[in-house]
């Protein structure tokens, strides 16, 4: 299995996935420039990571990546404990990261796709750090009374570790937040998340990106 990323991505969400699973994998290296490679467009025609190679089955979207991921080892339990319920809510969270939140950073990181206008780049980018603080908020209120965002850690919450360290690195302190500070703590108590990490961004890394 070959996992295409690059370092700040989303990305590490599915590398951490493949750590938590013991899977065997690689790991290929990208670019923002090499992710718009002829090559690389053949694989993937959105142009963007994560890609995921098993075999010559080449598939694409965190979500769909993180389920297959889980659905190949479910003694891991990243689906929920085997009942319908624990995996819609496992889905529940997933499909609200990746569509709601994971979006809303978009402004932030590329506002050259949302406007042409440079000079109101910074007025979105505000008004997009406001959308991002209310997620943040609701999420946080939600982890007051469990660890992990399905009940038990599932796919979802490398999801959020990952859209966590953006906002930390693009929207401001977190301090606020002492639930998704406790999360981020168990996170970063986790010697799987630690390789991953290791392994991408090496010592102090380049600072996220979605
Ligand atoms: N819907 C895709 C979005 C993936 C995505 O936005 N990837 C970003 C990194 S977090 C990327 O590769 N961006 C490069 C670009 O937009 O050019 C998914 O969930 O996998």
């Amino acid at each position: 299995m070959k996992l295409y990323y690059f370092p700040g991505a989303c990305s590490l969400a599915c590398h951490i996935a493949l750590e938590w699973t013991g899977s065997a994998y690689q790991t290929v290296r990208m670019s923002l420039a090499s992710t718009k490679s002829p090559e690389y467009l053949a694989m993937n025609p959105n142009g963007v990571v994560p890609l995921l190679d098993d075999d010559g089955f080449l598939l694409t979207e965190n979500a769909a990546i993180l389920g297959y991921i889980a659905e190949l080892n479910p003694e891991s339990r990243l689906l929920g404990d085997g009942s319908i319920r624990a995996r819609a809510e496992v889905m529940r969270w997933l499909a609200y990261l990746n569509s709601d939140v994971h979006s809303a950073f978009k402004p932030i990181f590329s506002p050259h796709r949302f406007i042409d206008d440079r000079s109101q780049a910074e007025a979105l980018a505000r008004e997009a750090r406001a959308h991002v603080i209310a997620h943040l908020e609701r999420i946080d209120r939600h982890l007051a009374d469990r660890d992990w965002l399905a009940g038990q850690r599932s796919i979802a919450d490398p999801y959020l570790f990952v859209m966590l360290r953006w906002a930390r690195n693009k929207v401001g302190p977190m301090d606020r937040f002492e639930n998704l500070a406790g999360f981020m703590g168990r996170m970063f108590d986790d010697d799987a998340v630690l390789a991953a990490i290791a392994s991408e961004e090496g010592g102090a890394g380049p600072g996220p990106r979605g």
